[in-house]
């Protein structure tokens, strides 16, 4: 971790980079994997995953019997677990549900706005290292509670051609049955143009190594909607004194052991408090499995010591972290001045992994700054607002002269006229 004392605020943006990668050079390699996948649909699929999984895919889909088998492999302690985060994850996505309400704008016109579900989403869900399938949890129960009525999950094969235990039981309990055994770019593919077993869906979901995130990206740009420009894992940490180092360092380690490019950040009033933090990342390091992957996230990270808390807030607001953790006596005081951030853990009894999966909210959170701009995946995410109008004969008398006066400044006459035609009926009854 970089030590910076008191950086004057004209260098935090060289601070603050993010360990950029240009993925364009990626590009050409999975416009081919795209254009074999639209050419053979499903043997595409096949092929590329004894290429890339070296596992020998039969059918694709998931069958009821693996399902069947998975839920004997997860043990009573996990099922617990996933059934309590899940829970927790439907309370708090249920609660973001809004009453359609409607609005008479005019007498006459009423308006109003209702969330409908989007009919077809993928969800694309990583193997790998870590199977994650808090994801699975953290997207399908909110496409759960939208309605949506089709979700197909892909999800790469191990070699044995094997789809991880635990990501099928958390697929039966969400009622998933469409599970592809596809992964990287051609998984994206397939969700985006779809093949004989993969129906092609209208939104994809899910984080992913960068052949995902740019085939992701490629798909958006034909019309498929993703739910976020995805990036490394990060958090920033704001203490004072009163903070435990320990505790710090943990949450630290816990979003450095996503992965190397994952990125960390203490911001602390006290020099003395980073040195206890320094202290404890290096023996809690040493026990960590993942501890190479987290020794070299940590070299991209920064410990920065500054004089108040407000400079502490007014740097992180500059850095929109994925994560905020506020490690501060008083955080209660400074709510109001957080403006950027994807989620924020308040106190030192809220580690952020308590979000990664179980409190309830959800960890598809924006990085790499975009939480100046973007929200993380909520019930939002998963439905289409639409909008309806209801205007009486007598709300078009108030109304009408209106849209006749502006729409004969933009010079269009038509728009003008759907209105008068109307008019001069109404005025005829
Ligand atoms: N912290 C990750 C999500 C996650 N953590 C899943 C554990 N499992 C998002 O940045
Ligand atoms: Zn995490």
């Amino acid at each position: 971790m970089r030590r910076i004392l008191y950086p004057a605020e004209a260098t935090w943006a060289d601070l603050m980079q993010r360990p950029t990668k240009n993925l364009e050079e990626l590009e050409p390699g999975i416009r081919e994997t795209f254009r074999l996948v639209q050419e053979q649909g499903d043997a595409a699929l096949q092929a590329l995953a004894l290429k890339f999984d070296k596992a020998t895919i039969q059918h694709l889909l998931v069958s009821p019997e693996e399902i069947k088998a998975a839920e004997q492999q997860v043990s009573v302690e996990l099922k617990e677990a996933i059934l309590q985060a899940y829970s927790n994850i439907q309370l708090f996505h249920m609660a973001q549900s809004e009453p359609v309400k409607q609005t008479e704008t005019m007498p006459g016109v009423t308006c109003w706005r209702k969330s409908v579900a989007i009919e077809k989403v993928g969800l694309y869900i990583p193997g790998g290292t870590a199977p994650l399938f808090s994801t699975l949890l953290m997207l399908g129960v909110p496409a759960k509670i939208a309605g949506c009525r089709d979700i197909v999950l892909c999800t790469p094969p191990a070699a044995d051609g094997t789809v991880h235990a635990a990501i099928l039981y958390v697929a039966a309990l969400l009622g998933i049955t469409k599970i592809v055994k596809a992964g990287g770019a051609q998984a994206i593919a397939a969700m985006a143009f779809g093949t004989e077993s993969v129906p092609a869906v209208d939104k994809i979901f899910g984080p992913g190594n960068q052949y995902v995130t740019v085939a992701k990206q490629l798909v958006n740009k034909y019309g498929v909607a993703i739910d976020l420009p995805a990036g490394p894992s990060e958090v920033l940490v704001i203490a004072d004194d009163t903070a435990n180092p320990a505790f710090v360092a943990a949450d630290l380690l816990s979003q450095a052991e996503h992965g190397a490019d994952s990125q960390v950040l203490l911001v602390t009033t006290s020099p003395g408090f980073l040195d206890k933090v320094e202290g404890e990342l290096k023996s809690q390091l040493d026990v960590l499995p993942r501890k190479e992957l987290a020794e070299k996230a940590l070299n991209n990270s920064l410990g920065v010591v500054v004089n108040a808390v407000g400079e502490a807030i007014a740097f992180s607001n500059q850095y929109a972290p994925e994560h905020l953790i506020l490690a501060i006596a008083q955080f209660e005081d400074v709510l109001e001045q957080i403006t950027n951030a994807g989620s924020v853990f308040l106190g030192n009894y809220s580690p952020e992994s308590a979000g990664d999966y179980a409190s309830g909210t959800n960890h598809t959170l924006p990085t790499n700054g975009y939480a100046r701009a973007y929200s993380g995946v909520s019930l939002d995410s998963f439905v289409k607002k639409i909008t309806f109008q209801y205007i009486t004969p007598a709300g078009l008398q108030n109304i009408g002269p209106t849209i006749e006066t502006m729409a004969a400044a933009e010079g269009l006459e038509a728009h003008k006229n759907a209105v008068s035609i109307r008019l001069k009926e109404v005025a005829n009854v």
